[in-house]
């Protein structure tokens, strides 16, 4: 274990130039005259790097000679956002290599835009695990994240005539400087195959016998922790064939033959699979899962677990926490470890198992529950389906002993389903062999006890908990909005942003019209810079004096960006048919980004209508400019951190009941936009902290919800009784933004009258009213801008570092250490 010393360059302006030059020339292999801005880019991280390092290497040195409780987080997605302006943040560079990069006669801006922001996630699941292990470096918390190193992260969304083209995302076509390639740390995963007994020495022991394998390469990455020196690791691996090709083939001239072994291989970790809330049940997703997690579990057991280190403790050196039910598959793979493998009893491995496991569930959609065809799983992994139908056994007779032969009971608890096909229900495999579960909001969390998973929470008393998300304030606030960080700090003093309570501290500020001018201020800034980068990335002219008014998120018809553009076409038609005067409107700029999964029909066809309103809407004279609606594409982290800032209104319109938590409605609020927004997910804690005068809420609660179903539910009857929903519907319908075809949107038209199972025409009223007193509210700057304040003072509770805490003393149990 012993390591060479290793320093970091000086810190100092001089010290910095020095070694930026060093990487340019002997790692790059360029003079700085002759160098391209990604050669300077590439010097410069690795620069930054160089001042990690020394922390790094010792970090992962104490890791494992300490050998104290880590968190393996597992998870099949991290959306990391750039990570240029997070590492100078994190080691206290900033300035020092501004100023250094100025002395090169460098723009650090033009360096900054060279950076691919890596997408290896959707949406909200993968950005909370990237904020999960910013905060957990912050506060010095033993953790490796585990994933898969995607060639090919989410789709890059371009519009063509207003419609969804994908593209791959190339990221790491110029390559990465920020990560670390460890080929001779792979590990070899198998699939397929059968299984067999055999005679160990008089006990009959099972094994499997696979038939294909695959080299599972980490790439690791620095996880720093915000200037404490902290240095954690994030793992993601990348698939290998484990033999390239066959020479043998290659020789005889049929050279696609011999390299299809490695393609078939190395697709394991090619792409993102572009799903948010429907996971196709695709193998070479469930590849994806097992490779991931057996690569995980055996990576941490042979390099992080001490050789006499007693297995029946496991649990005091690591938890598995299983983001959704992706990573699931870990649990029989844990079993097969101990059991064939280390050759425990099956019951001492099960309980080692139950105690090193914690799940966390991320939806309430039932289609998003994982589930896997027997038929599948037992040809890929047959060993983990024989060890799934023991754990399944041995449940169900517990289950027997304690509630008697309640036939309906066993078959709902069953971890294999029986319909439409037979098929292992990942999320009862987790709750089972979880030592805990959570949601990710208060509502969530007690949906998924109450209605989701009833009779397990009978059966386990005290596994359920809560764990409402967070954001990392250091990315969404500090980096996000500088300005309004360095108007929190001169009234608050530093602290606040690893202390995100400190922020109530703000609360007084909201009565003093100084405070509030800058407050404004900071919030027109914010604008400016989100209209530059607009006008650059897409050709858009942001208005000044608009309320930006602006709903990011996966387009998904739960979410509900329908009603949002039924709330635009009704203002529209109002002033088009003469009956509202466009100089009374409040001036608006909407803006949407959304990706929709590219076999999502319905969604796709929500995004071209989105852009056919924003083409008719923002070209029509008689709007006189008040209305526009902007639609920049491919909405990613990088954009979010300038619209965020910017935007004075967050849209979290959700039907009540779907939407467990979401996270963007806490960046908003904490760069103090206000929410319009339903009772879902976080935003009801969010209302709850910063209080009704601050939030405007409408649409039903999820009861009143539950209960409009069971009465039945026909959305053709609202549209017959409310005049205003029926003309915005009409307009549609008419072909007013298809150029007179009627045909192109008519299947959105007909979904909400004739389905509609996300109640959009239901809540559509509400939300119309709701939206009037947005604008009465708005119409009172000064009002607004108190609301706004104290929307920021309230929300520190959504800061990750507090989620973090929760998981620490709930679940995890792991204090921070060396
Ligand atoms: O917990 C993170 C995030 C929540 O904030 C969103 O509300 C939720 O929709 C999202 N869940 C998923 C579902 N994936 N699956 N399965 O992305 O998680």
């Amino acid at each position: 274990l012993a390591l060479a010393p290793v320093t970091g360059p000086a810190s100092n302006v001089d010290g910095f130039v020095r070694q930026f030059l060093r990487n340019l020339n002997y790692e790059r292999g360029v003079p700085l005259s002759a160098s391209s801005p990604n050669d300077q880019y590439f010097a410069f991280a690795m620069t930054v790097r160089d001042y990690l390092m020394a922390r790094w290497l010792e970090d992962l040195r104490r890791q494992r000679v300490t050998q104290s409780k880590s968190v393996c987080y597992l998870s099949a997605e991290y959306l990391l956002g750039r990570q240029l302006d997070n590492n100078l943040l994190a080691s206290g560079l900033t300035d020092i290599a501004t100023e250094a990069m100025a002395q090169c006669g460098i723009d650090i801006e033009e360096l900054r835009a060279q950076e691919v922001e890596p997408g290896l996630g959707n949406g909200g699941l993968g950005r909370l695990a990237a904020c999960f292990i910013d905060s957990l470096a912050t506060m010095s918390v033993p953790n490796i994240g585990y994933g898969i190193r995607y060639e090919y992260g989410i789709f890059r969304q371009t519009f063509v005539d207003g419609q969804q083209v994908e593209q791959p995302d190339a990221w790491l076509e110029l390559g990465s400087p920020w990560e670390f390639p460890h080929p001779e740390f792979a590990q070899t995963i198998s699939f397929g195959g059968h299984t067999e007994t055999y005679d160990d020495e008089g006990v009959t022991r099972s094994r499997w016998v696979p038939s294909w394998n695959v080299r599972a390469v980490p790439y690791n990455y620095m996880v720093p922790g915000y200037l404490n020196g902290r240095v954690n690791t994030l793992r993601l691996w990348s698939a290998q064939a484990t033999n390239s090709f066959d020479l043998r083939v290659f020789n005889s001239g049929d050279y696609e033959e011999a390299v299809r072994a490695q393609t078939y291989a190395e697709n394991i970790s090619k792409v993102l699979y572009p799903e948010d809330s429907t996971p196709q049940g695709k193998e070479l997703r469930l590849q994806q899962q097992y490779f991931f997690v057996a690569a995980s579990i055996h990576d941490f057991l042979d390099h992080m677990v001490a050789d006499d280190f007693g297995l029946e403790n496991l649990a005091d050196r690591v938890i598995f926490q299983l983001n959704d039910t992706h990573p699931v598959i870990a649990v029989p793979e844990l079993m097969r470890v101990l059991v064939d493998e280390k050759k425990l009893e099956w019951d001492a491995a099960w309980a080692i198992t139950q105690k090193c496991f914690a799940y966390t569930c991320h939806t309430l959609l039932p289609e998003a529950l994982e589930v896997w065809s027997v038929e599948l799983l037992g040809r890929l992994l047959p060993r983990h389906l024989e060890i799934i139908y023991r754990i399944n056994e041995e449940f169900l007779l517990e289950v027997r002993e304690r509630f008697g032969d309640d036939e309906i009971r066993l078959r709902d608890m069953s971890i294999i389903g029986e319909f439409p096909e037979r098929s292992v229900r990942m999320a009862y495999l987790a709750t089972v062999a979880g030592a805990k579960v959570n949601g990710v909001a208060e509502l969530h969390s007690q949906l998924l006890r109450d209605k989701v998973l009833p009779d397990f929470n009978e059966f386990f008393p005290g596994k359920f908990t809560n764990v409402t998300n967070g954001i990392t304030p250091r990315r969404f606030i500090r980096l996000a909005n500088p300005e309004l960080s360095e108007l929190i700090t001169s009234a608050l003093g530093t602290g606040w942003l690893t202390d995100l309570e400190r922020l109530r501290g703000l609360e007084s500020y909201a009565e003093d019209p100084d405070f509030r001018a800058a407050f404004r201020e900071v919030k027109a800034a914010n604008k400016r810079v989100l209209s530059d980068v607009l006008r650059a990335r897409d050709g858009f002219e942001v208005s000044d004096g608009h309320m930006l008014d602006v709903m990011v998120k996966r387009l998904h018809e739960y979410k509900r960006q329908m009603l949002k553009l039924l709330h635009i076409v009704t203002v529209y038609e109002g002033i088009v048919s003469g009956r509202v005067d466009a100089a009374s409107v409040q001036p608006r700029t909407f803006i949407f980004g959304a990706k929709a999964a590219p076999g999502y029909a319905m969604a796709k066809r929500i995004i071209h209508l989105i852009n056919a309103v924003g083409s008719v809407v923002n070209a029509d004279e008689r709007v006189q400019g008040r209305l526009k609606v902007l639609f920049p594409q491919n909405y990613n982290v990088t954009l979010a951190e300038r619209l965020i800032p910017a935007a004075d209104l967050s849209e979290q319109i959700s039907l009540a009941g779907k939407e467990a938590s979401g996270t963007g409605n806490m960046k908003f609020a904490l760069n103090g936009a206000l929410t319009i927004g339903t009772d879902d997910g976080a935003n009801v804690e969010i209302r709850q902290l910063v209080g009704d005068d601050n939030f405007f809420l409408f649409g039903m609660a999820e009861p009143e919800v539950e209960a409009l179903w069971a009465r039945g539910y026909k959305p053709a009857e609202f549209y017959q009784h409310d005049e205003s929903l029926r003309r915005a519907m009409d307009l549609i319908a008419s072909g007013a933004f298809s150029g007179g075809d009627r045909s192109v949107f008519e299947p959105v038209v007909s979904n909400l009258l004739y389905d509609d199972r996300f109640m959009v025409l239901a809540d559509y009223a509400s939300y119309i009213e709701a939206q009037a007193k947005v604008d009465a509210a708005h119409a009172d700057e000064d009002a607004w801008t108190r609301s706004a304040i104290l929307n920021v003072a309230r929300c520190g509770f959504f800061s990750s570092d507090r989620s973090m805490r929760d998981y620490i003393d709930r679940i995890w149990h792991t204090p921070p250490a060396f």
